[in-house]
């Protein structure tokens, strides 16, 4: 049933008059799905990709290596569970004008993309190489022309190689190397991209590549988790900062994971346990960002944080974004294991818990509501932007279809959510799909497909998913 169908039978049901058989079914049924009338006419609809997950072109035009080019070729391959890379991915490098007029045809308001540092910067610092600037700034032009808005995330984990090797972000030079990277991106493409974002996720980069090393730079240790995190928590501002004075009319964010938390029980450990597990997942870079230090209290392992802070650190660690993106996907049931590091928690298995993806992570709708709460509580945000949200599910292309009915359901359930806190009082501003179409997801390589475009990495076809119909059908309407 469309809109205008489901008002005019709204308008006979008001009259009291009889429907026709089946009717007050097919009104009841539509009266069930979300509308993006219902979000309000303002708030921000799109979907978000990365720069190693859909590039490819990995050592074309001069780009230089990232760490993820060098952990994804370490040993064969075998740092990644399918022993895959991102060489050629989606190869959005040469298609990415097919692929940004097909967001076009699927009626997306804005395309969440990110730079790759060593793409511009192939050394991290000094020499830009012009080939890789003057790509994004195509890529800047052609959402624009095809009327989608560019929102950008400065850092989505591709370090330039080089940098690491002078110890990445276990190195508090990399302050005076985030600075020069994000003042060339404000100065090469300010004029075009007004939305930014600084960071994706730090708790899952950091804890993934500093703590237990199954992301780039596969560095699993407690001293190089230590390190990074306070590193990375000060580059929050450093790039804050550069953006906002450099970028005119810059709406400033940058984006965290996060999780709602439970205990497995009301026994006391595992209450700790929920609360240790919330602080490391939700609240340690954040926190100290909104003014608020490290939640040691809470986590006390994060005392080993501040022994890196140096004078004024704690003064200028703070930021004030214009708004803070949120990316939930699941939940966390914690249970007390006292011979975990930092945490002492460990994650109740997801089936036990009820349906889960392909990533074995529970399908929990709920959750987003709670973080959205959970975040709205910091009274120093702003606006808060889903800036990630979707599901990989066994996808089956089958006669130019693919009919991934879970992913549907899955998105309107959480968009229910997302409208529910939103009509509560959140300030919660604009959703994106993770992700607009399937792409290399880190060390599970390719097989979990997460995209409303089903993308067949042998031809490089893309097929829109039913997903992806439902999500334009819904954009659709005014
Ligand atoms: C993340 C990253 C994305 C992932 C997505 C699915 O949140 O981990 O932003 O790059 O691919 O979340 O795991």
């Amino acid at each position: 049933m469309t809109r205008e169908e489901w008002l005019k039978t709204a308008a006979v049901i008001a009259t009291g008059a009889a429907l026709p058989k089946g009717v007050l079914a097919q009104f009841l049924a539509a009266s069930d799905e979300i509308k993006r009338s219902d979000f309000g006419k303002d708030f921000v609809w799109g979907t978000a990709t990365a720069s190693y997950q859909i590039e490819g072109a990995w050592n074309e035009d001069g780009k230089g290596e990232s760490i993820w080019d060098n952990f994804t070729h370490r040993k064969g391959g075998r740092k990644i569970k399918t022993r895959e890379n991102g060489d050629t991915a989606c190869d959005f490098y040469h298609r990415y004008e097919g692929d940004i007029e097909m967001m076009r045809k699927m009626n997306i308001p804005a395309s969440r993309f990110s730079i790759s540092w060593s793409r511009i910067l192939p050394d991290g610092t000094g020499r830009v190489n012009q080939k890789g600037i003057d790509f994004y700034k195509r890529v800047i032009e052609k959402c624009h022309k095809e009327g989608i808005e560019p929102w950008v995330t400065c850092y989505h984990w591709d370090l330039p190689q080089a940098l690491q090797n002078k110890g990445g972000w276990t190195n508090r030079d990399i302050l005076g190397w985030f600075e020069e990277y994000v003042s060339l991106c404000a100065k090469s493409f300010g004029d075009s991209v007004k939305k930014w974002m600084v960071f994706n996720e730090p708790m899952a980069f950091v804890g993934g590549g500093y703590l237990i090393g199954l992301h780039a730079p596969g560095i699993f240790g407690f001293k190089s988790f230590y390190k990074a995190t306070h590193h990375v928590t000060m580059s929050h501002a450093v790039g804050g900062k550069v953006l906002k004075n450099l970028v005119k009319d810059g709406d400033i964010g940058t984006t965290y994971s996060c999780s709602p938390i439970d205990s497995v029980s009301h026994n006391a450990l595992d209450m700790r346990a929920a609360k240790q597990a919330d602080a490391f997942l939700n609240r340690m870079y954040i926190e100290p960002v909104l003014g608020m230090g490290y939640p040691t209290k809470d986590l006390p392992a994060l005392r080993h944080v501040e022994k890196y802070m140096k004078a004024d650190d704690e003064k200028n660690i703070v930021f004030d974004f214009d708004f803070i993106g949120i990316q939930n996907y699941t939940r966390t049931v914690a249970q007390y294991l006292g011979i975990v590091p930092i945490l002492n928690a460990i994650n109740v298995p997801p089936k036990k818990l009820g349906q889960v993806t392909e990533m074995n992570w529970e399908v929990y709708p709920e959750g987003i509501y709670r973080v959205l709460k959970q975040f709205a509580d910091y009274k120093q945000i702003k606006r808060l932007y889903v800036t990630e949200n979707g599901a990989a599910f066994p996808d089956v292309l089958e006669n130019n279809t693919v009919n991934d009915t879970q992913r549907t359901q899955f998105l309107k359930d959480y968009l229910k959510n997302v409208l529910k806190a939103k009509n509560e009082g959140v300030n919660v501003e604009g959703y994106f799909v993770w992700s607009f179409m399937d792409n290399f997801e880190w060390a599970e390589g390719y097989k979990p497909r997460f995209g409303l475009v089903y993308n067949d990495f042998k031809t490089q076809q893309r097929t829109i998913k039913n997903s992806g119909k439902w999500y334009s059908n819904f954009l659709a309407e005014k």
